[in-house]
């Protein structure tokens, strides 16, 4: 699940990671977990309800960690219903409070449908999978539970020198009905804090706090990712004495990072941004990419040159977000929305869903130094007064739950937008060559005009997709669309004009890998796939793969001019 022990002392359950499941009308089979049900031949298209079943041996209070069910769980375990959960990318929990030791069981409804009752997995240009897509985890826990450490790293000058800092904040939750004597410990990079004992009422959560001051840490940056570890011990009091009954141990780097003007700041030295959009989905893996699979992708996203990703449109597995840390990959994250309309914003379960999407990512996520951004609302109704009202909630949160990074949100509205002024980034889709014949530096002047006279002036802007589509293997010198050569020559376009403008921080290309799409965008998308990866599905390099790689290389070596 994590690129290094998260527990020492909590102890882990096994999970046998082959489950029992049931579609309807076909008969119970052993099936893995994680793992998309379309990966089954049998049921590569299947949209509804489907069962998976497993048992465990555990006793005493249990917490059972969901890290993704794609899109709706209702979880029982002895046929008791634990409760549910709506949006395939966040991780969630249940509690198992006294748990009588022995064998029991685990079953999991999943149902990946379209209906009034899933605002944010709607038909889309990108394909909602179904079933238990990423890992499940159990462990066994005591009276008090460690729930997170989010970790703040911030510079202090002292006396015209800039001093790292790190703010930790530990939650704590009371299993027990009880009170309960407590202490923790924190060792955050080489520091150590010892807090008094303390009480913690019964059933209720806790959060401590401390603010750590180094002489000297080796910064994170892209080019050298130096990751430090933060781990909170907790001893419960029995008789006279403590002993250990909990820990919690997660990765942070020291970075900080700032918006000035039209500038992105990372640790004060002005980023340029040379990246991919990239779904989670792979050939016939679809959503539940294997590590090894994800490795792969950001080595190619390295032999590409290519500095950063977008984790396009939802929040991505913890895994690969591990991996961006250790490879100095900068990470745009963004909770799940794309292409929402006014009408389906206003679905009446679009804010809470949204908002609990938000809420987990931001909880799980915060202290991986990677992400530098966090966004929402991929081309959703931002051209509206009821739309704006979303977007400043949903920035107003955000900033609730994390104040230490950048905003933004994906635009498509060229000059409609009315949403420019609320983030502190502004990105755009933008598609010459491909939607349009605009010639693209053209088109980005326009953009940008309307950018400076509508909320969005002095502030940084990304061009957050751009790109074109081509069959894997379409080779015709008739240069049409659909060729490999076509999309050679618009992306060639493309990034010559969006990376020589000096009022740009960036570029994602649209898009790293073909990804496969649900069948209502078929009448544009051949293969029910979006075609516009310098990759296919399988990872193999289409013709605009070299010419990408070469103008990134020159890009960045033109940063370090
Ligand atoms: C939009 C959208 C992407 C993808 C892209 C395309 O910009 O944000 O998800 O659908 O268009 O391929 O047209």
């Amino acid at each position: 699940m994590r690129l290094f022990p998260v527990h020492e002392i909590r102890k882990n359950i096994p999970l046998n990671p082959l489950w029992t499941l049931t579609v309807p009308g076909h008969s119970p089979l052993p099936y893995p977990v994680p793992a998309c049900i379309e990966s089954h031949p049998a049921f590569s298209s299947y949209r509804g309800r489907a069962c998976y079943e497993t048992g465990f041996h555990a006793g005493g209070n249990v917490k059972l960690t969901f890290q993704g069910v794609s899109h709706t769980a209702f979880v029982y375990v002895d046929g008791k219903c634990l409760g549910s959960h709506y949006g395939a990318y966040g991780e969630f929990s249940f509690l198992l409070k006294d748990l009588v030791p022995g064998e029991h069981t685990l079953r999991v409804e999943t149902d990946n449908s379209f209906s009034e009752a899933s605002a944010l997995h709607v038909e889309n240009d990108y394909y909602s999978y179904g079933g238990i897509t990423r890992p499940v985890i159990l462990e066994q826990v005591n009276r008090v539970m460690i729930d997170y450490i989010h970790v703040t790293p911030y510079l202090v000058s002292v006396e015209g020198t800039k001093q790292w800092h790190a703010r930790v904040q530990v939650s704590l939750t009371s299993l027990s009905a009880e009170d309960t004597t407590y202490m923790l410990s924190l060792e955050a990079a080489e520091g150590f804090h010892q807090f008094e004992p303390a009480m913690i009422s019964g059933s209720s959560t806790v959060v401590l706090e401390k603010d750590f001051s180094y002489e000297q840490v080796t910064p994170y940056t892209p080019e050298n990712p130096k990751l430090y570890y933060v781990t909170a011990r907790l001893s419960e009091k029995a008789d006279s004495c403590f002993i250990l009954t909990d820990d919690f141990t997660d990765r942070f780097g020291f970075r900080e990072i700032k918006v000035e003007g039209r500038d992105i700041l990372w640790n004060g030295k002005k980023i340029k941004l040379h990246g991919f959009n990239r779904h989670e989905d792979y050939a016939e893996f679809g959503c539940a990419v294997p590590f090894q699979a994800m490795y792969r992708d950001i080595s190619l996203l390295k032999d590409l040159h290519a500095n950063c990703v977008r984790t396009c449109h939802y929040p991505n597995d913890e895994a690969f977000l591990d991996l961006c840390d250790e490879m100095g990959i900068m990470v745009w994250e963004e909770s799940h929305a794309r292409g929402l309309s006014l009408e389906q914003m206003q679905n009446p379960n679009f804010d809470e869903q949204s908002r609990i999407c938000i809420q987990e990512m931001i909880t799980s996520h915060y202290n991986h130094p990677s992400i530098f951004i966090w966004g929402i609302l991929n081309e959703c109704a931002s051209h509206t007064d009821y739309g704006r009202n979303c977007y400043e909630k949903q920035f107003a949160q955000i900033k609730e739950l994390d104040s230490s990074r950048p905003t933004t949100f994906a635009s498509c509205h060229f000059d409609d937008d009315i949403c420019l002024d609320l983030p502190d980034v502004v990105s755009f889709n933008i598609y010459p060559k491909w939607y349009h014949n605009t010639p693209c530096s053209e088109y980005l002047h326009l953009q940008q005009e309307y950018i400076n006279t509508h909320g969005g002036k002095d502030k940084p802007l990304i061009i957050s997709e751009i790109g074109a589509g081509a069959i894997y293997g379409f080779r015709s010198n008739t240069h049409a669309k659909w060729t490999e050569e076509y999309q050679e020559e618009a992306l060639s376009e493309q990034l010559l004009a969006v990376l020589s403008n000096t009022d740009c921080s960036g570029v994602f290309i649209w898009q790293f890998a073909d990804t496969r799409v649900d069948n209502g965008s078929f009448y544009a998308r051949p293969k029910s796939q979006n075609n516009k990866g310098v990759v296919d599905t399988y990872r193999r390099e289409k013709l605009s793969y070299r010419v990408v790689k070469e103008l990134f290389k020159s890009a960045g070596q033109a940063d370090e001019l």
